[in-house]
């Protein structure tokens, strides 16, 4: 078994509404897709870095650079027998997690259809948290909601995405657009599962913001401080009864080990692309189990290729709260498989069953997507 084939797409997605953050505004997603193919098997991933070096440190020129000269020679050199390998041979290269996660993500979907098992399926062998858990049909999902013009404008995106069937809400903060937020959509919906997401926006100094929410009920403030920071959190949470929730700075179960231990946070945002792929984030799913910490899956606007991924990964048992999972059409007029991902009147996503991603990805719509295109054979790096 071998992949002789991997070809890099670059894609641009326009967004059917700008998606406004802290950190700026998104208009058109752009990522790589990666495709591998051997022994007639093709498998698909999703590299999530996006145009600039905004939420991470990484963009799609430098995941591409580091796919095409490091990452994809060391898949062509090796023999590798299961995606759970390749974390290996990718460790020589430091950091660049979204470009590991972007190869990784496409070998888990080619092993899986190897195995005629879907990506849920492979992902349950290879979690610790419990191994008598049984697979759900669906999974409960949430909604991301950028920040808008006016809190009245927020309101109204809230009122819409909930009577399309969302249960858990997350909004946007950044400095000077966030007690007021909170407030607003509290006051409208006193019940429902919301959180606050700021993209490291603010400082300890900004503490008293965070009390100011903090009788709002919120599930769980998410990423307050610094990008790479654990220690300044542990002392906000200490002021905290909300829960803090990391994303930026966590990108490996060693940094997750260190921030639960150190009281930086009592919830863990998981992010396939962020932390270098599905295996890096099973491990952190398992020992976040160990702390008797949550978990749930973050996304990055992802097509419903990458899509597919978190969907199944979110499956697993210690993913106890709502992930960043939305329906196709929140993202996109078109996406890029089919079907798309539609959420019901429960707010409730479909795990999908079939080999792999368990979705068909739409080669005219990818075709239409994709601005540029690169293919790697495996003979051209033979080392004899
Ligand atoms: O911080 O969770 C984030 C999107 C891009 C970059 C960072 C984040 C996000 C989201 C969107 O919040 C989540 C989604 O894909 O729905
Ligand atoms: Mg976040």
């Amino acid at each position: 078994m071998s992949i002789d084939r991997i070809e890099l797409r670059l894609v641009e997605m326009p967004l059917v509404a700008p998606f406004e953050t802290s950190f700026g505004v998104e208009v058109v997603e752009e990522h790589i897709i990666v495709r591998v193919d051997g022994d007639g098997i093709t498998g698909w991933g999703e590299c999530v870095a996006s145009d600039g070096p905004w939420y991470s440190y990484e963009t799609n020129r430098t995941a591409w650079h580091v796919l095409q000269d490091f990452l994809i020679p060391r898949v062509f050199e090796n023999e590798i027998h299961s995606a759970m390998e390749f974390p290996k041979l990718a460790a020589r290269v430091r950091g660049h997690n979204m470009a590991k996660a972007g190869l990784e993500s496409a070998l888990w979907d080619w092993f899986a259809k190897a195995q005629n098992k879907s990506l849920a399926q492979a992902f349950h062998a290879a979690q610790t948290a419990q191994r008598d858990y049984v697979l759900p049909e669906r999974i409960v999902v949430g909604v991301s909601v950028g920040l808008q013009a006016t809190p009245r404008a927020l309101v109204e995106r809230v009122r819409g995405y909930l009577q399309e069937g969302y249960t858990r809400i997350k909004i946007k903060i950044k400095p000077g657009h966030d007690v007021e937020l909170v407030r607003a959509v509290r006051a409208e919906f006193p019940n429902v599962r919301l959180q606050v997401d700021a993209n490291s926006a603010y400082h300890l100094a900004d503490a008293a913001i965070f009390r100011a929410m903090d009788d709002a009920n919120l599930l769980l403030i998410e990423q307050p401080l610094s990008n790479d920071d654990i220690f300044q959190h542990s002392k906000l949470q200490r002021e905290l009864k909300t829960a803090l929730c990391l994303d930026e700075s966590i990108h490996s179960a060693d940094d997750a080990e260190a921030a639960l231990e150190l009281g930086a946070c009592r919830i863990i945002n998981i992010k396939p692309g962020r932390v270098s792929g599905y295996a890096e984030a099973i491990k952190i799913h398992d020992l976040a189990a160990r702390h008797n910490a949550p978990v749930w899956c973050g996304g990055m606007l992802e097509s419903g290729i990458g899509r597919a991924g978190n969907v199944a990964v979110a499956a697993l048992p210690n993913f106890k709260l709502p992930g960043d999972l939305s329906a196709s059409r929140r993202y996109y007029k078109q996406d890029l498989v089919e079907p798309e991902f539609t959420v019901d009147a429960e707010g409730k996503m479909r795990v999908p069953t079939g080999p792999g991603i368990g979705v068909e990805v739409s080669q005219k719509n990818l075709d239409a997507a994709t601005v540029s295109c690169q293919v790697f054979r495996r003979n051209h790096f033979a080392t004899q």
